[in-house]
């Protein structure tokens, strides 16, 4: 067992804790602030490499294994866990084209994100959250395309993106047997960006909703085969599980190292409270909550990696990792009182971001379902 990264892995986590300490962690409060990226931080994050890091060699990316990936969305999440989302969700839109589209999927994708382009992954709907399978947006066949009518709401990258992995229902009927996936790219007509979410985290992350009116789409914007959707929306979303736990890894760790350097400053009673054994004993609960969570995390990388079963592990991973962000959070403010409340110290806005870990990309009770089904059945 190696609990080690490699020589290029570190050099890559330097590059990228360098970047996260120039771009995003000095302007985490403002864009926090303005619900809002720095309107050329994605430029900039797309120079650095990190908007297609999964996407494959063979079309013009770098390729990374899931173990490194998760490593840069842990250095990202130490930011700015919204950041990191808006990022990573660049990798969870792709795996549907790299699991399933065609040649030529594959490589306008996959140039789109090498050149910097954001992509979205819409599949939630007002009527289908955890229950993914009830997408009422519907995708109506005619000739030699497809005409989509319906509305996705919450979508990471909603209002940025370039392109759009979109799941409808090309059953009248419904149920998940219909579902299936197309790519539709942001200039199609009748497609457009609703409501930006007014959220209580991960605010520099845009959250919108879509308005798919009468949107024509070629047969060839179709992602795998009618009626595939559901199986690579649940494949897609295993892949993702890890790094949206990194995320709350990086996330976790950053607000614990806060209340650390905190508490050795912070002097009551004539000394610093690091010396009280209450605190203490909140630090060491943080730090071994945050590191069984990063051990999670990299397990179910490292499975995925070996080409073994990982759902199991990455449903734990998500799970553990998102609610560990949640107490962590709640601890670090603890341990830094009236400061840690104050919008003056950044551990306020980390333990709203936190909550959303618990919420998107599958809940923590769907992520308890998935769990429990793999033991019992
Ligand atoms: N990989 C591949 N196939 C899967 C799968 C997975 N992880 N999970 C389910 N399937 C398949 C099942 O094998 C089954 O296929 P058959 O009917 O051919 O046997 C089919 O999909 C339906 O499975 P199931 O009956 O378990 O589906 P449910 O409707 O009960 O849904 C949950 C299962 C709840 C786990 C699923 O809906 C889910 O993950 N929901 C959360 C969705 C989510 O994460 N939303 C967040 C928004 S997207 S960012």
């Amino acid at each position: 067992m190696e609990f080690a990264f490699n020589e290029e892995q570190e050099e890559l986590r330097e590059m990228v804790r360098e970047f996260v300490e120039k771009e995003i962690t000095p302007f985490a409060a403002e864009m926090d602030r303005n619900n809002a990226p720095m309107p050329d931080l994605f430029k900039k994050a797309g120079d650095m490499g990190l908007l297609n890091v999964i996407v494959p060699e063979e079309y013009g990316g770098p390729g990374l294994d899931s173990v490194t990936v998760a490593m840069i969305y842990e250095e990202l999440g130490k930011g700015c866990a919204g950041i990191a989302t808006s990022i990573a969700a660049n990798s969870l839109a792709s795996y549907p084209v790299l699991l399933k589209g065609t040649e030529e999927q594959k490589k306008t994708l996959c140039d789109l994100l090498n050149n910097g382009g954001l992509a979205a992954f819409a599949l939630t709907e007002p009527g289908a959250g955890s229950d993914a399978g009830g997408v009422a947006t519907k995708a109506v066949k005619d000739g030699d395309h497809y005409i989509l009518n319906g509305n996705k709401i919450f979508i990471t990258n909603g209002g940025l993106a370039d392109t759009y992995l979109v799941f409808a229902n090309t059953r009248k009927s419904g149920g998940i047997r219909g579902l299936t996936a197309f790519v539709v790219p942001r200039n199609t007509p009748g497609f457009s960006v609703g409501k930006k979410e007014d959220k209580m985290g991960i605010r520099p992350s845009n959250t919108c909703e879509l308005i798919l009116q009468d949107v024509v789409v070629p047969e060839s914007a179709r992602v795998g085969r009618e009626g595939e959707g559901f199986r690579i929306a649940m494949n897609t979303l295993d892949s993702a599980r890890p790094f949206v736990a990194s995320v709350s890894v990086g996330l976790a760790q950053s607000a614990l190292d806060i209340a650390a350097k905190y508490a050795k400053e912070r002097r009551q009673f004539g000394q610093p409270i690091a010396s009280f054994q209450m605190v203490q004993a909140m630090i060491a609960d943080m730090a071994m909550k945050v590191e069984t969570a990063r051990l999670l995390v990299y397990k179910a990388c490292w499975l995925r990696d070996q080409g073994k079963e990982f759902a199991k592990e990455a449903a734990m991973s998500k799970c553990y990792a998102g609610d560990v962000a949640m107490q962590v959070t709640i601890d670090a403010v603890q341990v830094m009182g009236g400061y840690g409340y104050s919008k003056e110290y950044p551990v306020e806005k980390k333990m709203r971001d936190a909550k959303i870990m618990q919420i998107y990309e599958g809940t923590n009770q769907i992520q308890r379902l998935v769990i429990a089904n793999k033991i019992l059945y």
